[in-house]
């Protein structure tokens, strides 16, 4: 069957096809997430986005950023979709394509997607997918089961606090690791440092060009990225963490992670690689784990 997979995040919006027996993109396009408290802004760029595809799809499979829960998107952070907290995902999309719909957590897609990647026969039991973009997002597979939670909250490590003084976060809560290491974040501090508007690239661009403070903003970003891996792998027994998102996947980014984890002992390091799929992860992901529930 071909799956209509969209992996709704918090940047672009992305929508392809994906050939069910062999997991592969046979066309994709994408938009820019529009920025507004409005559901209809939302469906209408859907639609737009979606609607040269249904023709050849057999369902659709979702993967967003925001808590899942039957159907519904719920945004822990607002601030990353423009203010829009709440949207009926799975009701419009079914409505816009008429296909049979699933929805699901874009960062436990991309985990599940990365899971089934590692090399055959691997023992990894117990994996963890961090994704470092506009947000940081978590999926978890343990005992080789992905979690998606009761409720959808499992791997929302993004709003685990890693600065009980630091700003408040989009969440409500104060000093979590999202508000000061994510690719929004970079753009912030570097904003402040700069005293100009800055993105979290432009902060990555000019560290490259031996700017030692923008520099010291991504070592941070990564040094703190590093300390909620050794708490989970302490608290998880982690074999193995994959990193992915637009920051996490940045030159060097991953080295710096390892670097930090290398000032620990032996049992807050689990194995450090990228993420295989890099962007694609998350639209691989959904379309791989509701393809079983067409089947
Ligand atoms: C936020 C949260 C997560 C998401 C993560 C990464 C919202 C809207 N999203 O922590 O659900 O997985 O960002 O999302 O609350 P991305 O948009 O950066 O890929
Ligand atoms: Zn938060």
């Amino acid at each position: 069957s071909i799956c209509l997979a969209v992996d709704i995040g918090g940047t672009k919006i992305a929508a392809a096809l994906v050939d069910s027996a062999t997991n592969h993109i046979v066309d994709r396009h994408q938009i820019v997430t529009p920025k507004s408290q409005q559901p209809a802004v939302f469906s209408a760029a859907l639609a737009s986005l979606l609607t040269p595809f249904i023709a050849q799809a057999d369902f659709v499979a979702i993967a967003s950023t925001g808590i899942i829960n039957n159907g519904i998107l719920t945004a822990l952070n607002p601030a990353n979709l423009g203010g829009l907290n709440r949207f009926e995902l799975v009701d419009e999309i079914q409505q816009i394509t008429k296909l049979p719909t699933y929805a699901m957590n874009d960062a436990q897609a991309a985990a599940w997607y990365e899971f089934i990647s590692l090399t055959p026969n691997n023992n990894t039991h117990n994996m963890l997918f961090i994704t470092i973009s506009t947000g940081i997002g978590g999926g978890l597979v343990l005992n080789q089961q992905l979690q998606t939670g009761a409720r959808g909250i499992s791997g929302h490590i993004g709003h685990t606090v890693v600065d009980a003084n630091g700003p408040v976060c989009g969440c409500g809560r104060q000093g979590c690791i999202e508000k000061v290491a994510s690719g929004t974040a970079i753009g912030e501090l570097g904003s402040a440092l700069f005293k100009r508007p800055c993105t979290g690239q432009e902060v990555y661009q000019l560290a490259f060009e031996g700017n030692s403070e923008a520099l010291n903003i991504i070592h941070s970003s990564a040094a703190a990225v590093a300390e909620l891996i050794a708490n989970l792998t302490i608290t998880l027994d982690l074999d193995t963490v994959v990193i992915g998102g637009s920051v996490g996947l940045a030159p060097h980014y991953c080295d710096y992670i390892q670097q930090y984890l290398n000032e620990k002992p032996e049992f807050y390091r689990p194995c450090i690689i990228p993420a295989k799929s890099g962007g694609d992860a998350g639209l691989l992901g959904a379309a791989h784990w509701f393809a079983r529930q067409e089947s």
